[in-house]
């Protein structure tokens, strides 16, 4: 029987983590197909690795899992050279850079199907269909090319996440050591990362989870989430829980049955949720949720504009008052606010393009003022293939188009687009993008993140002396001193280089 190649490209320069979105294709095959491992993040040559696995003729099948930027470097161009080399393997690619840009990935020749969306139940069936030489066209979630027709499969519901057969976390560790994925960070000395659910019930347009998820959520109950990280804790010493569910804390009853649970382990966590939603939450729930080890939660702000709010499409009830009550509210439990905004939405003019940016930065000082542990991350918006949306229709009118080729999506302007730096969006001057950035800079030096354990206590009291005298008069322009001083000591930006 043939076996099953699975790569995590290359993620993050340090913090690497648990692959697993790979992991669970893995555990999908698991006891039926032979399969193995090559992660990027611990390779010196991952694409060697590679070849040392093909070149046994065993490995058929070959699964790469992307998500935009720094992954798409290594899965562009060795896609390439491995159909080049081993035209026989069946390249399938699975994650959000694949299922939202399936076209321009599809015709480069070099993949032969796309999952769209989860792949627990898609992918072997699919290596069933090619296996035993059955049609594999009615298989859901699949996107695949018949002549020149990109053909799409229909959606298959969301399915519950309990029956999914458990994480093989025993193999990987035969091909990587466990412990190392366990990275030191602010929430504790070896930090697990864990996924408990997939998909968002919102719709927020300019969010890359809505065209795959459709407004869908399924999630993991809380005792089998809890018995997971209890096992891992046990067997390899985990101390500490990132959630990279998109949104953890959609259910409060799910959440407090997790506090309960996890309380007694004394383990630090953290996880991404929705300000509307948790202002929802009881006072009694917020406070077990930090007594049970809660530090930080992100939440997407956004937008302190109502306008905005609603042009993002953020659904619920969020408002810009609502941010700033609730960011005082998350201080009377000692939970850290994490903030992102998105900053460099279209607008009709220029000059309103423009004052939505002051508007932001004024408002951003609003949020720092009434909570000044609030972490603040800035993202510029990057547009996501919405089809249908209000904000993509916008995005399009104002002349944005996305790569055509997928060579272009590794050249260095497309790549700050897909880190949400700058985006090459129409209606943003640079004079936009550098007032951002600059703010950002400042932000930093007078606020440095309490993520980034390396920064020890004199240098956050230099940098933060030298910024706050720029914040306090409103002084962005040119902070190459506070620019300097990041540089050297290799500052780390969470949303870039993990949270
Ligand atoms: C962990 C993570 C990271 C880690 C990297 C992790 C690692 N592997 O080392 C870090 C923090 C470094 C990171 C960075 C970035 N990330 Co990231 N990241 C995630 C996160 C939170 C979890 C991914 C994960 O493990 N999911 C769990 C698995 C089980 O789910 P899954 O990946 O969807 O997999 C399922 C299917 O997609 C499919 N599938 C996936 N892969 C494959 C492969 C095959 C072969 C098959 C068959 C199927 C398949 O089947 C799986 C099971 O059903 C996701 C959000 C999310 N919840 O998924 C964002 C997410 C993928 N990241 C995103 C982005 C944009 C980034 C950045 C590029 C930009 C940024 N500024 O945030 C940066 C890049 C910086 C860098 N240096 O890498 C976006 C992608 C958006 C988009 N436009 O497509 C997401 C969706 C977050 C979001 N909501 O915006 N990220
Ligand atoms: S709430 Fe967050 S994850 Fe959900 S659709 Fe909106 S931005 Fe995306």
């Amino acid at each position: 029987m043939n076996k099953i190649l699975l790569f995590n490209p290359k993620s993050a320069e340090r913090k690497y983590r648990i692959p697993n979105s790979i992991l669970s294709i893995a555990a999908s095959v698991e006891g039926k197909y032979d399969w193995a491992i090559v992660d990027g993040n611990c390779e010196a040559d991952p694409l060697a690795k590679i070849e040392s696995y093909l070149r046994t003729g065993k490995y058929k099948y070959i699964g790469f899992t992307v998500m935009p930027g720094p992954q798409t470097k290594q899965a562009i161009p060795f896609s390439k050279a491995i159909k080049e080399k081993y035209p026989n393997t069946v390249m399938v690619w699975g994650g959000y850079f694949p299922s939202n840009h399936p076209k321009v990935i599809l015709n480069s020749g070099n993949v032969d199907f796309i999952i769209n969306g989860p792949g627990d139940h898609a992918f072997p069936a699919l290596v069933d269909a090619i296996e035993n030489n059955t049609p594999y066209e009615f298989i859901k979630n699949l996107i695949y090319k018949a002549g020149d027709e990109i053909v799409k499969t229909t959606k298959e519901d969301l399915f519950d996440q309990d029956p999914l057969p458990p994480l093989p976390y025993t193999r990987l560790n035969e091909f990587y050591n466990i412990r190392k994925y366990l990275g030191k960070t602010y929430l504790g000395d070896r930090t697990l990362a864990y996924h408990s659910s997939i998909g968002c019930p919102f719709t927020c347009s300019f969010c890359a989870v809505v065209p795959i998820y459709e407004a869908r959520w399924k999630a993991k109950s809380a005792e089998n989430v809890y018995k997971d990280i209890k096992y891992i804790k046990d067997k390899w010493g985990a101390d500490a829980i990132e959630f990279h569910d998109n949104n953890f804390f959609v259910s409060e009853k799910r959440t407090v049955e997790f506090a309960r649970l996890i309380k007694p382990e004394k383990m630090s966590w953290w996880g991404m949720a929705r300000i509307d939603t948790m202002d929802k939450f009881s006072d009694e729930s917020l406070q077990l949720i930090r007594e049970a080890g809660c530090k930080m939660i992100f939440f997407g702000a956004e937008s302190g504009n109502n306008l905005i709010l609603e042009q993002l499409d953020k659904g619920g009830t969020q408002t810009g008052s609502q941010i700033i009550r609730f960011a005082e509210r998350l201080k009377k439990f000692d939970i850290t606010p994490e903030y992102s905004f998105v900053l460099g939405t279209p607008a009709p003019t220029r000059e309103q393009v423009q004052a939505q940016i002051d508007f932001e930065i004024d408002f951003i000082r609003q949020v720092k003022a009434v909570n000044p542990k609030t972490e603040v991350i800035l993202y510029t918006y990057s547009p996501v293939a919405t089809e249908g949306s209000e904000l993509f229709k916008q995005v399009q009118a104002q002349g944005f188009k996305f790569p055509q080729t997928l060579e272009d999506w590794v050249t260095p302007a497309w790549e700050n687009f897909d880190m949400r730096k700058n985006p090459l969006t129409p209606w943003l001057t640079p004079e936009m993008i550098d007032q951002i950035r600059n703010f950002e800079t400042v932000l930093n030096g007078a606020y440095p993140t309490i993520t980034d354990i390396r920064l020890n206590t004199m240098k956050r009291a230099l940098i933060k002396q030298i910024a706050r005298l720029r914040y306090k008069i409103s002084l962005y322009q040119y902070p190459y001193e506070i620019k300097l001083l990041q540089k050297v000591w290799k500052y780390r930006q969470p949303e870039i280089q993990g949270f």
